[in-house]
C-alpha cells in the first residue's frame, strides 16, 4: 500500500478550513440544528431550492447572520460571506436583504449552484466508495505478500494517489475544502464538516488499515450504520492499560502452549496454531463480550488447527489430560478410538473471569470430514435453546471455526447458512472465524477457490464480513468484540476472517518450502506476534519487561507441572471427553440405568384419543381444504373400526410419547404434509393466510411440544443438524425424513463419520430416526432404493458368529450394536419401533426404510390390537397362516423384509401354495435376530431357505442376511437367492421391465423346483 503511504504525506500537508458548499436541507427555521446522520429534512444549512423559492427564509437566515455569524449554521455563514466578499463596497451593507437577495444572491447562487452540487455529490460518492471496497485495499496480510482478495487491483474509486481525486472532478486544491459530511458516515465524530483531506485520511483509517469490512451488500440500513458507526466513530479502536495487558496475557498462553508441545513432543505431529496465535485471545474476547451480553453456554465446532490451544486455553481442559494424550502407551479404559488430540470433544462449565458469571463452553467430536461439524453444532445449539426456551438466543450460542480453504470449498458451509434464518433452525446468529493462513494443506488460494475472498460464501445470508490482519491483536480484538456486539444486537450471523500465516507445514512434520518457497522464505523472517506486540507494550510502558518474562515464566511453570503430573496418568478416560454429558440419563459410571426389554403398547383409550384428534381440526372456524376432509373423514372410520394404516401409526407413536413429556421433532424436505401426501401434520387455513394448525399439539393439556418443519433442500445439512439436535437431549425424539431414500446419499459424510461409528469413536450414544422411503414400484433409478446394502455393510454385528442368548437377548443386541436397521410391514410395528427408540436405556440411531405404496395400501394395517398393551415391537413376523400348522409339510420358507411380503403373500395365495411356502418378515435386519430366525428355521426343519427381495442381488439385503443365515443353521442348509439380477443402477427406468423382473423372481419364488439339482 505504498501509494497509501505517499498520499498520507500529502494529506497531513494541508490547511485547515477552505472553502465553502451548500447543502440540500429543506426549510427550518434558523438556529435549528440538525444531526447531519438523522437526514437532512429539517437542516438549516443553505438549500438551494429554498434560495430559488423562499426569499423571505433567506432573509430571515440573512439578518439573522448580519446579527451575528454564529446565529446561523456555517454553510449559510460561507455563503454569505462569499456574497458580501463579492459585492462593491457600500452595497453590502446596506442592510437591504430583499434586493441584496433578489439581485447579487440569486445571479450568484446560480454559478456557484452547479459546482457545489456536483462536489458535494463527489464527496458523498467518494465516501460511499470507501465503504463499498475500502477492504480491497486494507493491508491485511501479515506478511505483505498476497492480497487478501486474491487480485493487485486497487478500485479507481480509492484515492491511492492525488490524481485519482480527478476521478471526483476533484483536485489537489480542494483538499482543503470543508464538506458537510452525509448522515451515512460516522468520520466526523461532533463534527458535522471536515476538509477533504481529513475525510480521506479518516477513511482510510477505518477501511484500509488492518481490517478490512464487507458489509455494504446488507439491505438494511440499520444494520449499515451500526457497522459504519463501530468502525469509523474516531478514535473507537482504543483499548484501555487492563486490557492490553489481558491480551497480552492471553498471547503469552496461547504462544507458549505451542512452544512447550514443540519442545516436549518434537516429532508429533499436533496442527498447531503458529502464525494465528491471536485465535485464543480472539476467541476469548468474543466469549467475554458474549457472556455480559447474557450467553451463558457457547458451543463450539473447530476443526484440528489449533485444536489442542483452545481446549487448554479458551475451553481450559486440565492440561495434564490434554498432555497425556501424546503418551503412545496410554490405554483407554473404555470404548472409543482414543482419537483425543483432534477429534474428541469437551464440555466445561466454569466462570468467566472478566465478567464474573458461570459460563459452559463445549466444543463438539468432529471427524476429519472438514466443515461437517457445522452443521451439527448448529443443531445442538438449537436444542438447548429449544429445551431452555431461549427463543431468541439471548443464553445459548455458536462459534464455528474454520479454515479458509474449506471453508470456500466445502459445499455443507453454504448449506449450514442457509439454515441460519430459518424459524426451525436458527440459532439466531452464528459467530464464524475463518483461520485464513493462506494455503490449504500445500494449495495455494489461487488454485483453491474462484471467489476474492475465502469468506464470500458468506453474503448470501447478509453477514457482515470483518476481514482483519491477524499479526494486529488489538484490532482482532476489537473486530471479535463488535461481531460479538453485533450477534447479540441483531441475532444474526457474521464472519471474521483472520488473516495469518502457517508459520510450518500443514502439520509440524511437513516440509513447506517444496511448495511455497518464496512465502516461508517471508515467513522464516516474520517476527512473532507476540514479539512484536509485547516490544510494543514495553514501550509504550503498558508493561514492563521483567512483567513480561514472570507472566511468561508463570505459564511455562503451569505447563511443566501439569507434564510431570501427566506422567501419573494411567488410564485414558474416553468418558471424560464428552462433548454432550446426559448425566442423569446414564448412571455415575456412564453406563444404562437397566438391560431390559421395554413394553411399547398402549392403552385403548390413548390410542382413541390420538385417533381422534388425528382425524379432526381441533381449531374452531378453521377452514380445510375439502381434499383434506375427506382423508380426515378416512382416518375417521379407520379409528371407529379400531384399524391404522401408516400415518395414524405414526400419530401413535408421535402422539403418545407426547404424552409422556417427551419432544418430538420431525425435519426434512416436505415433512409437514408428506412427501406422498400421507401425513397432513400441520392443517392451512384455506381462508386466512398463513393461519396453521397443528393438531398433534392439541392432544393433551400437558403434552411436550411437537415441532414438525419442513426444511431447506438439503441433506448434509439438515441430517448434520437434526443429528446435533438429538444430542442435547436423551428425552426427545428426533426424526429426520428424506424425500425419497435414494437423498440420504447426499448426506454420506453425516451417515458414515457420524451417525455409524459415532459411539464407537466418541463414546456418545445418539437416537437420531431416519426416514428413507424405499421400494421398488416401477419410479426409476432415483426413487426407488435407499440403499439399504449400504447401511448393512456397516453394521458391526457379526455375521459369523452365532451369539449366545443370556440374559435380554434383544436389548443386549441393541446395546452391543452401532445402529438399528429395519422395515417395518405394518404401521403397528412402525408405531411400536419408534416407542422402543425412547423407552430403551441407551441410544442408538434407528434407521427406518419407510413405504411408499404401502402407504396406503389396504392389507398394509393394523387392528388397534397390534398395539395393544403387552404388545411390543416384532423383530420377526412369523408366518401365522396354514404353512404354520404344519410345519414339517412345508417345503420352502421364504425370509424377506418390507413391501415384497405383500406381493409375495398375494402370489402364494393365487398360487394356492399356502401349506407349501411359509413367509417370514424380518423387520429388524440389523442387529440380525439371530435368536427368532433360529426358531423359524428349526420350526420348518425340511424346508429349504429362500433369501428373496425386490432390490437387485448386489443391492437391498441379501448380502447381509445370507451369512447371518447360513450361521443360523451352521452351514448345514443352503439359502437361496429370489429377487432381481445384479446390476448397476438400483432400477429400471422402464416400467414395463419392471413388471417382468417382478414377474420373474415371483415365478421363481413361487417355483419348488427351481433349486432341484442345483448347486450353490
Ligand atoms: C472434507 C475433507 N477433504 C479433505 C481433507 C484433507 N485435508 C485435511 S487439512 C486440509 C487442508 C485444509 O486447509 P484449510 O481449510 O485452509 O485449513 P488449514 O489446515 O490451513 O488450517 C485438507 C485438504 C479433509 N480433512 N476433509
Ligand atoms: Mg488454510
Amino acid at each position: 500500500m505504498s501509494q497509501f503511504r505517499a498520499l498520507a504525506g500529502v494529506l497531513r500537508g494541508g490547511r485547515a478550513g477552505g472553502s465553502q458548499w451548500l447543502r440540500a436541507c429543506g426549510g427550518a427555521p434558523v438556529r435549528r440544528w440538525v444531526d447531519p446522520r438523522r437526514g437532512c429534512s429539517s437542516g438549516a444549512a443553505p438549500v438551494l431550492s429554498t434560495v430559488a423559492g423562499s426569499s423571505s427564509y433567506m432573509e430571515e437566515m440573512y439578518i439573522a447572520w448580519l446579527e451575528d455569524h454564529k446565529n446561523v449554521h456555517e454553510s449559510w455563514d460561507a455563503f454569505f460571506s462569499n456574497i458580501h466578499a463579492s459585492s462593491p463596497p457600500g452595497e453590502a451593507g446596506e442592510r437591504r436583504p430583499s434586493a441584496l437577495l433578489e439581485g447579487r444572491v440569486l445571479s450568484h447562487s446560480a454559478n456557484m449552484t452547479q459546482k457545489v452540487v456536483e462536489d458535494h455529490l463527489a464527496v458523498h460518492t467518494l465516501i460511499r466508495a470507501y465503504q463499498i471496497r475500502g477492504h480491497h485495499v486494507a493491508q491485511l496480510d501479515p506478511l505483505g505478500i498476497l492480497d487478501a482478495d486474491l487480485d493487485h487491483f486497487v478500485p479507481s474509486d480509492l484515492i491511492t494517489t492525488i490524481d485519482k481525486l480527478g476521478f471526483y472532478g476533484l483536485d489537489e486544491s480542494d483538499l482543503d475544502r470543508s464538506f458537510q459530511l452525509p448522515s451515512t458516515t460516522f468520520i466526523g465524530g461532533e463534527d458535522t464538516t471536515l476538509p477533504l483531506r481529513e475525510i480521506i485520511r479518516r477513511l482510510e483509517a477505518s477501511y484500509c488499515g488492518h481490517i478490512g469490512i464487507e458489509f455494504m451488500f446488507i439491505n438494511n440500513v440499520d444494520q449499515c450504520q451500526w457497522i459504519r458507526q463501530k468502525f469509523e466513530t474516531p478514535g473507537i479502536l482504543k483499548f484501555t492499560k487492563l486490557e492490553k495487558r489481558t491480551l497480552l496475557a492471553r498471547l503469552i498462553r496461547s504462544t507458549r502452549f505451542e512452544d512447550f508441545l514443540a519442545r516436549k513432543w518434537s516429532s508429533e505431529k499436533r496442527f498447531g496454531l503458529e502464525g494465528c496465535e491471536v485465535l485464543i485471545p480472539a476467541l476469548k474476547s468474543m466469549i467475554d463480550t458474549s457472556s455480559s451480553a447474557g450467553i451463558d453456554s457457547v458451543i463450539m465446532g473447530m476443526p484440528h488447527r489449533g485444536r489442542l490451544n483452545v481446549l487448554a486455553n479458551v475451553i481450559r481442559k486440565e492440561l495434564d489430560q490434554i498432555f497425556c494424550q501424546f503418551d503412545p502407551k496410554l490405554e483407554a479404559s473404555d470404548e472409543g478410538s482414543g482419537d483425543v488430540k483432534y477429534h474428541l470433544g469437551m464440555y466445561h462449565e466454569r466462570i468467566n473471569r472478566e465478567t464474573d458469571k458461570n459460563i459452559t463452553l463445549s466444543l463438539m467430536a468432529n471427524p476429519s470430514h472438514l466443515e461437517a461439524v457445522d452443521p451439527v453444532v448448529q443443531g445442538k445449539a438449537k436444542a438447548e435453546q429449544f429445551y431452555r426456551g431461549d427463543t431468541q438466543g439471548k443464553k445459548v450460542m455458536s462459534i464455528l471455526i474454520h479454515g479458509d480453504a474449506a471453508f470456500a470449498g466445502q459445499g455443507v458451509v453454504y448449506e449450514t447458512f442457509h439454515l441460519s434464518e430459518l424459524p426451525s433452525y436458527t440459532t439466531h446468529g452464528t459467530i464464524h472465524v475463518v483461520v485464513n493462513n493462506q494455503i490449504g494443506f500445500t494449495t495455494d488460494p489461487r488454485m483453491a477457490r474462484s471467489s476474492p475472498y475465502p469468506t464470500d460464501v458468506a453474503r448470501v445470508v447478509n453477514a457482515p464480513i470483518f476481514h482483519v490482519n491477524a499479526d494486529d491483536p488489538e484490532a482482532v480484538m476489537y473486530v471479535c468484540r463488535v461481531a460479538a456486539e453485533w450477534r447479540a444486537t441483531f441475532n444474526k450471523d457474521v464472519v471474521i476472517d483472520l488473516v495469518c500465516y502457517r508459520r510450518f507445514g500443514h502439520n509440524e512434520m511437513d516440509e513447506p518450502m517444496f511448495t511455497q518457497p518464496l512465502m516461508y522464505k517471508q515467513i522464516r523472517r516474520q517476527e512473532h506476534v507476540l514479539k512484536k506486540y509485547s516490544d510494543r507494550l514495553i514501550a509504550d510502558g503498558v508493561v514492563t519487561l521483567q512483567e513480561y518474562e514472570e507472566e511468561v515464566a508463570k505459564y511455562d511453570k503451569i505447563c511443566e507441572e501439569a507434564y510431570a503430573s501427566s506422567k501419573d496418568e494411567k488410564i485414558l478416560q474416553i468418558r471424560h471427553w464428552l462433548d454432550s454429558p446426559w448425566p442423569d440419563f446414564f448412571t455415575a459410571e456412564g453406563e444404562p440405568k437397566s438391560m431390559s426389554s421395554v413394553p411399547t403398547g398402549l392403552k385403548e383409550e390413548v390410542l382413541q384419543h390420538i385417533g381422534q384428534t388425528a382425524s379432526s381440526v381441533p381449531l374452531d372456524d378453521f377452514q380445510i381444504h375439502p381434499g383434506l376432509s375427506r382423508i380426515l373423514r378416512g382416518r375417521a372410520d379407520l379409528v371407529k373400526n379400531r384399524q391404522m394404516d401408516w400415518a395414524l401409526g405414526e400419530y401413535m407413536a408421535f402422539g403418545s410419547l407426547l404424552k409422556d413429556g417427551i419432544h418430538v421433532r420431525l425435519s426434512g424436505q416436505d415433512v409437514e404434509r408428506g412427501t406422498f401426501s400421507h401425513r397432513h401434520h400441520v392443517l392451512h387455513d384455506q381462508e386466512v393466510d398463513k393461519r396453521i394448525c397443528v393438531p398433534m399439539n392439541h392432544l393433551w393439556a400437558d403434552q411436550a411440544p411437537y415441532t414438525v418443519c419442513n426444511s431447506s433442500l438439503s441433506e448434509y445439512g439438515v441430517l448434520g443438524f437434526e443429528l446435533g439436535f438429538a444430542m442435547a437431549s436423551p428425552n426427545a425424539l428426533i426424526l429426520w425424513e428424506a424425500q425419497f431414500g435414494d437423498f440420504n446419499n447426499t448426506a454420506q459424510c453425516i451417515i458414515d463419520q457420524f451417525i455409524s461409528p459415532g459411539q464407537a469413536k466418541w463414546v456418545r450414544n445418539n437416537g437420531i430416526v431416519l426416514l428413507l422411503p424405499h421400494g421398488m414400484e416401477g419410479m426409476g433409478p432415483e426413487h426407488s432404493s435407499a440403499r439399504p446394502e449400504r447401511f448393512l455393510q456397516m453394521s458391526n454385528d457379526d455375521p459369523d458368529h452365532f451369539p449366545e442368548f443370556s440374559g435380554d437377548f434383544e436389548v443386549q443386541q441393541l446395546y452391543d450394536c452401532n445402529w438399528i436397521v429395519v422395515n417395518c410391514s405394518t404401521p403397528a410395528n412402525y408405531c411400536h419401533v419408534l416407542r422402543r427408540q425412547i423407552l430403551l436405556p441407551f441410544r442408538k440411531p434407528l434407521i427406518i426404510f419407510t413405504p411408499k405404496s404401502l402407504l396406503r395400501h389396504p392389507d398394509a394395517r393394523s387392528s388397534f390390537e397390534d398395539l395393544a398393551e403387552g404388545t411390543t415391537f416384532k423383530r420377526l413376523i412369523p408366518d401365522v397362516g396354514p404353512a404354520s400348522q404344519n410345519p414339517s409339510q412345508v417345503k420352502r420358507v421364504i425370509f424377506c423384509a418390507g413391501k415384497v411380503y405383500y406381493e409375495l403373500a398375494r402370489e402364494r395365495k393365487q398360487q394356492k401354495l399356502e401349506k407349501e411356502i411359509a413367509i417370514i418378515r424380518l423387520e429388524q435386519i440389523s442387529p440380525f435376530p439371530f435368536d427368532l430366525v433360529r426358531t423359524e428355521a428349526e420350526k420348518y426343519g425340511n424346508a429349504e431357505l429362500v433369501w428373496c427381495q425386490e432390490e437387485h442381488k448386489n443391492m437391498g439385503y441379501y448380502d447381509y442376511t445370507r451369512p447371518r443365515l447360513l450361521t443360523v443353521t451352521a452351514n448345514r442348509r443352503p439359502v437361496w437367492y429370489v429377487g432381481r439380477d445384479p446390476a448397476a443402477a438400483p432400477a429400471t427406468g422402464n416400467k414395463f421391465t419392471h413388471f417382468n423382473e417382478l414377474k420373474r423372481f415371483m415365478d421363481t419364488a413361487f417355483n419348488l423346483n427351481a433349486f432341484t439339482g442345483k448347486d450353490l
